[in-house]
């Protein structure tokens, strides 16, 4: 009887999907990694990481402008302009079910004209899919969005899923205006649902099942 349970528990846990990550980063270690105004032009500084910044489209005058790692989280404060963080390419090869979540915040008062995008590519970054409206904090153009005259957002965990392709690359936009204005992102998170059963894994698995049947009986005899 032992066996057979040990049979049945074994097929059941080759039916059920696995979790695993397959990208994260949480910015640990790399305090003023990213780019950071000054007098003459934005400076850039992503020698110790594996993710990099656009600041074509910013405007970072001052080091009160960035978009850098600040206390162990991705920190845009008055950007004045566009300003992209992007994610290295990750191979997407052999997974399915991709789910991408991150812990987003804000403090001061963001006016409508400030954003916040999360847009995700699993083309290896030709083509963006843009997120909008999160949870009815941002717009038909945006993700998060200030709300001029009340509280922009509370902080949360954005989740959602992301459709199936070859290879994955996050990015996001931050647009705010005064120093006062600062947009967090932490514990960004691609995880998938490897599904099973490769064929090799369940025959190996009966025949464990199998072995453990014929010790059960010698022990018996
Ligand atoms: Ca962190
Ligand atoms: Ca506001
Ligand atoms: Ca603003």
């Amino acid at each position: 009887m032992k066996a057979v349970c040990f049979t049945l528990a074994a097929l059941f846990a080759a039916s059920s999907a696995q979790a695993v990550t397959v990208y994260a980063e949480d910015f640990e270690g790399q305090n003023g990694q990213g780019a950071i105004g000054s007098s003459t032009g934005a400076i850039i500084d992503t020698s110790g990481v594996d993710w990099s910044v656009d600041v074509t489209n910013a405007n970072l005058m001052t080091s009160d402008d960035f978009v850098q790692v600040v206390d162990g989280r991705l920190n845009a404060r008055d950007t004045s302009g566009n300003a992209s963080w992007l994610s290295p390419i990750i191979d997407l090869t052999g997974f399915a079910g991709l789910t991408l979540s991150m812990d987003v915040s804000e403090t001061g008062n963001h006016e409508n004209e400030d954003f916040l995008d999360i847009e995700v590519s699993v083309d290896g970054g030709s083509t963006f899919f843009k997120y909008t409206d999160y949870l009815g904090f941002g717009s038909v153009d945006h993700t998060f969005t200030g709300n001029t005259g009340g509280e922009d957002f509370p902080d949360l965990t954005f989740v959602e899923s992301v459709t199936a392709g070859t290879e994955f690359q996050l990015r996001l936009s931050f647009l705010n205006t005064q120093s006062s204005e600062n947009f967090f992102i932490d514990n960004i998170a691609l995880n998938a649902e490897v599904s099973p059963v490769p064929l090799p894994a369940s025959a190996a698995l009966m025949a464990l099942s199998l072995g453990a049947l014929v010790v059960a009986r010698r022990r018996k005899a």
